[in-house]
């Protein structure tokens, strides 16, 4: 258990606007008042459980649970807990009762280890939110916010993409086993409310970056591969740094510690149902991506663009409208963020393996 000693600030209740839209999967204005939960559970007391907390977001959710005083945090490592194991997750949350669980555990990887581990990225990741969706029904937990990914919208849907985007066209196929075990994570949530009144939310980050996150060159996402990439040229002056793919394909992306705040922010609202997309409403192309990078790292070379490497999908920019009606919206620049994540890289640094792309 985690121990802090300042207080919590008193939870707010958001204004809510009554420009939400309109739809069988998304809250409306109206639905989202009577889905705030009248139960006011929030204290410093509270006791939360964070699924995942070694993980880039875990991370980033406990450290602001701390900051803003809330001392009654579970955390259990693999070891202690294995969340792939069915009667050792249901064992452990009958006895622990937490009265909020962030699922932020997953699998998680860039396009090359989405699209090489296809068997793992969806045995895992089903089976962990199988385990802990069930058995907090199962043990009467009423309050759950689980992580997905802006890969369960489809390939080619409309710009920015809104909530009710979903399943509605075929998925990207670099990381379709990926989005559907997201995907079903969406509807387990939603199911339980649907048939046992739970209060399951679910939100969907845009690609994250931040403190935590992985530099391996083959597994990692693009921000991270680039601030190494770039840091390596130039300590090796080097002449030229390889950016995987056309370099035109568009992403949007959030600092870590804003999608830690959006989701305490949900918990202290008080929402119990919906999917919410979260993001900075603005995107990239990696080619505009990397020369920031470039630009925070201080390295001075050219771009050489590997086309044998996949595109993925064009662009996936989120429409943020929802969370915005709610009173939430980021505040890290994509400049500042990887100033940030630079720094943290720089004093964390791990050994890495001299592995080539
Ligand atoms: O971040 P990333 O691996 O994942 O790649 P996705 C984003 C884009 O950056 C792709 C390009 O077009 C890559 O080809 N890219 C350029 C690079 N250089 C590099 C590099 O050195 N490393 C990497 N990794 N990419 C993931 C999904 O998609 O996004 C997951 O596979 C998840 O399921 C995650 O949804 C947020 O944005 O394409």
């Amino acid at each position: 258990m985690i121990q802090t000693s300042s207080s919590p600030k008193e939870t707010q209740h958001s204004s809510l606007s009554t420009d939400l839209i309109a739809d069988c999967r998304l809250p409306t204005a109206d639905s989202l008042s009577s889905s705030l939960s009248t139960q006011h559970f929030l204290s410093p007391h509270t006791k939360i459980f964070i699924a995942g907390h070694r993980g880039m977001v875990g991370s980033a959710i406990v450290r602001l649970l701390q900051a803003k005083g809330y001392h009654n945090l579970i955390v259990k490592t693999r070891e202690e807990l294995d969340l792939t194991n069915q009667s050792e997750v249901h064992g452990f949350l009958a006895e622990e009762k937490p009265d909020y669980i962030f699922l932020a555990a997953a699998r998680v990887g860039g396009i090359h280890a989405n699209n090489t581990f296809r068997a793992d990225f969806i045995y895992e990741n089903l089976i962990i939110e199988t385990n802990i969706i069930h058995a907090a029904w199962k043990a009467g937990l009423n309050r759950l916010l689980f992580l997905g990914s802006s890969c369960i919208y489809p390939r080619d849907c409309p710009q920015p993409i809104r909530e009710e985007y979903l399943l509605t066209g075929p998925l990207e196929q670099t990381n379709e086993p990926y989005a559907i075990a997201k995907i079903a994570g969406i509807k387990l949530c939603e199911s339980y409310n649907r048939q046992y009144g739970t209060g399951y939310v679910s939100v969907m980050p845009t690609n994250l970056y931040g403190p935590n996150d992985t530099y391996d060159l083959l597994e990692s996402h693009v921000l991270p591969a680039l601030i190494r990439k770039a840091h390596e040229a130039k300590l090796q002056g080097e002449k030229s740094l390889t950016v995987w793919g056309t370099g035109t394909p568009k992403r949007e992306f959030l600092y870590v510690d804003d999608m830690a705040e959006a989701c305490i922010f949900l918990m202290e609202s008080g929402v119990t149902e919906g999917l919410f997309n979260v993001g900075t409403g603005c995107d990239v192309t990696i080619r505009e991506l990397a020369e920031t990078v470039m630009d925070v790292v201080g390295f001075k070379g050219t771009l050489t663009f590997d086309t044998s490497r996949p595109d993925g999908t064009p662009r996936k920019l989120l429409d943020v409208s929802s969370m915005k009606a709610l009173g939430w919206q980021s505040k890290t620049t994509l400049q500042n963020g990887i100033a940030k994540a630079y720094a943290d890289f720089l004093t964390h640094k791990p050994t890495f393996q001299p592995n080539q792309t």
